[in-house]
């Protein structure tokens, strides 16, 4: 890791972190290389600067290129509660997926390549809306910059989970390899980390870290900052940062995509095979389900929906008036939320003036049952609020 760099090159990387444009970053890259020293110590970080500015290089070529309008295609309008990405190497059955389980008609065809822009669809599941978009296939050195490479990762770093399909007839575990890796060389990352640092730099306040640090104190963290320059920043923590895992969100920001993965073409007991092996690989860092879009069970909506709320750890909650029927779309909200956080999120005057709340449950021994502001709320719970 970057450690002991001198204190021009820290400033540098200021600039660096700065950079709006891919130009302006390129600019800064490249000064930010020439005040690092070269020895043993700073070869991982160069090779990983070059790199950087290799992607940048081929990125700024690529929008040349493309200028005439190509860009505004592949922008989808986030609709609904939850926006899922579909990924995976061409001919998967990506289109064939997203045409069973939404009323989304993507072309189908053994013609490689044949998605070129993101298609849409809708799945509702227990009346939550979530947004399946079909990306266009993901390849070998995709991640630098090549075809809509930058355009596919930004869609998918603004997603809320991934769908990733694998062709259980064509090498499944070479291409998670490959998408995994491409995922990682921009910076996404599919296996929960231990620790996830994010660092949002500030206008005022000091640095200010929110969680838990290890083997460090905030006076050091504060020390580390001024070395880069940056006076005043938030820092949150989840899990427990040592100052190494802190420079590393400074230099390498890693964001954590939450992802299902779907074998797909199981057609018959003959690619059973293909899930057992997958399945010892993946083990239970990833969630993995088998199918085949040829040969649906009819189940796979039910599955696949109640599989996107529990990776992303997501309940429903029905909120309700007075006197009145329940609405009839659920809020969809974080397990563990409270029955004032519902309140907040309705409305300020509810949360301000809390009272009390009914709560109709099936896990309550009898409903509604009355309660306060920490009770925490439970999936499909119906919740009223008294101000
Ligand atoms: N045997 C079998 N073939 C399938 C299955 N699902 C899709 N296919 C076939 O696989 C080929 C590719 O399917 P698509 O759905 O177009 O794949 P894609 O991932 O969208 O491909 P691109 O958009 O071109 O990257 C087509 O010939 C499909 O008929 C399946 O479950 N079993
Ligand atoms: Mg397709």
């Amino acid at each position: 890791m970057p450690a002991n760099l001198p204190a021009e090159a820290k400033a540098k990387w200021l600039k660096v972190m700065e950079a709006k444009t891919p130009e302006e970053k390129l600019r800064a890259l490249q000064e930010f290389l020439a005040a690092v020293p070269k020895h043993k110590g700073t070869e991982k970080l160069i090779k990983m600067i070059r790199r950087k500015m290799a992607i940048l290089r081929r990125e700024i070529e690529e929008s040349r290129r493309k200028k005439v309008g190509r860009r505004s295609s592949f922008f989808i309008r986030r609709e609904g509660d939850i926006q899922v990405v579909i990924i995976g190497c061409t001919n998967s059955g990506k289109s064939s997926f997203l045409r069973l389980l939404t009323n989304a008609k993507p072309e189908v065809s053994e013609v490689p390549f044949t998605t070129k822009n993101p298609v849409p669809g809708m799945l509702i599941h227990k009346g939550v809306l979530i947004q399946l978009i079909e990306g266009p296939a993901i390849f070998e050195g995709i991640s630098h910059g090549k075809a809509w490479g930058p355009q596919l990762m930004t869609l998918i770093r603004n997603s809320d989970c991934l769908i990733i399909i694998l062709d259980a007839k064509n090498e499944p575990l070479r291409q998670l390899y490959t998408i995994v890796r491409e995922l990682e060389e921009s910076g996404i990352t599919i296996v929960k980390p231990k620790v996830q640092v994010e660092i949002h730099k500030e206008r005022s306040g000091g640095i200010r870290v929110v969680g838990q640090l290890k083997e460090c104190t905030i006076d050091d963290v504060r020390k580390l900052m001024y070395g880069y320059n940056i006076h005043h920043a938030l820092i949150r923590i989840k899990g427990e940062a040592t100052l190494d895992d802190i420079e590393r969100a400074l230099f390498a920001p890693k964001v954590y995509k939450p992802a299902i993965i779907v074998l797909n073409k199981v057609d018959s007991k003959d690619d059973y095979d293909q899930v057992e092996k997958l399945k010892s690989i993946v083990r239970d860092k990833v969630a993995l389900i088998a199918l085949s879009s040829f040969k649906p069970k009819g189940n796979e909506k039910e599955i696949i929906g109640e599989l996107i709320l529990k990776t992303l750890d997501l309940i429903r909650v029905y909120t309700k008036e007075p006197g009145k029927d329940p609405s009839p779309r659920p809020l969809v909200v974080k397990r563990g939320t409270k029955v004032i956080d519902i309140a907040k999120r309705i409305h300020s005057y509810l949360f301000e003036n809390f009272k009390y709340a009914k709560v109709w449950s099936k896990y309550l021994p009898y409903s509604p049952q009355r309660v306060g502001p920490e009770y925490v709320l439970r999936d499909g719970d119906i919740v009223e609020i008294h101000a």
